[in-house]
């Protein structure tokens, strides 16, 4: 059996060489637990790099996420301040194997919500709601992986944009949300995708995160996850996320 740190290690220098694997957790015999414990080590590397852990990422809270991917769990991934790109700022797809982008719902944390707490509290622990992208990547062939697979790396994350921060408005369980790349509509939905509402997909990862004795802090950033499927970032593209009554968050990749 392959221990943790070599997948780790293997998954670190896919990323940093952007390079695609094969899928490792079957051959290891790597379950979900033990793939968290991968992407511990893996993004320990980032660390070890400088850089700084920001937030927590959902993965799979929509069908439409499920199914473009074949896995129909709810997963959860670090984030790191390196992975931020400015609002309006420049992705460079050189750097990455086979990157998608894909719109998402940002939060950002007042305080720790209690495990089980009722989204009814929901307001008190987030200090701000943005709209979002994330640009995913996964490290293994073809985009293809198993549940273990798919967290152990970090569940694709590459990098994230996050639009203007602004109060929690009522309700936000039904935003149209809109994916647009060079000014066309290319991906339409809701915020009602996202675990019949993007509240309950911060209990989630309270929940799954704490199972791993991972707490969420203040000032953390936790995006939510897409709430429509993903869709290739290629070199030139103009991309934008629009959700209802909260605006827009956008990126340029270049080569
Ligand atoms: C896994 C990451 C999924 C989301 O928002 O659903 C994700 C993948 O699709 O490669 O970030
Ligand atoms: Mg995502």
């Amino acid at each position: 059996m392959t221990d943790l740190a070599t997948i780790a290690e293997r998954l670190d220098n896919a990323a940093r060489t952007a390079t695609a694997i094969p899928q490792l957790a079957a051959d290891a015999g790597i379950d979900v637990d033990t793939a968290y414990a991968v992407q511990e080590a893996l993004v320990a590397h980032r660390l070890a790099r400088g850089e700084t852990l920001v937030g927590l990422k959902m993965g799979l809270t929509s069908r439409a996420k499920m199914a473009q991917v074949g896995v129909d769990e709810v997963i959860w991934g670090r984030l790191t301040d390196a992975m931020r790109v400015d609002d309006g700022g420049t992705v460079s797809v050189g750097g990455l194997i086979h990157p998608r982008v894909e719109p998402e719902v940002a939060f950002l944390l007042d305080r720790l919500p209690e495990p089980g707490e009722p989204l009814a509290d929901f307001a008190s622990a987030v200090r701000a709601v943005a709209p979002a992208l994330e640009v995913i990547d996964s490290r293994y062939r073809d985009f293809t992986f198993s549940l273990p697979d798919v967290i152990a790396d970090n569940t694709s994350a590459a990098a994230y944009v996050i639009g203007p921060w602004q109060p929690v408005p009522a309700g936000i369980d039904n935003l149209g949300v809109l994916l647009e790349v060079d000014g066309r509509v290319v991906q339409t939905g809701s915020t009602a995708a996202i675990l019949g509402d993007p509240r309950r997909a911060l209990t989630e990862g309270v929940r799954l995160a704490g199972r791993h004795g991972v707490q969420l802090r203040t000032g953390w950033v936790f995006l939510a996850g897409a709430a429509t499927a993903a869709v290739p970032l290629k070199p030139g593209a103009h991309v934008r996320a629009v959700v209802e009554s909260l605006g827009t968050a956008s990126l340029k990749a270049i080569p």
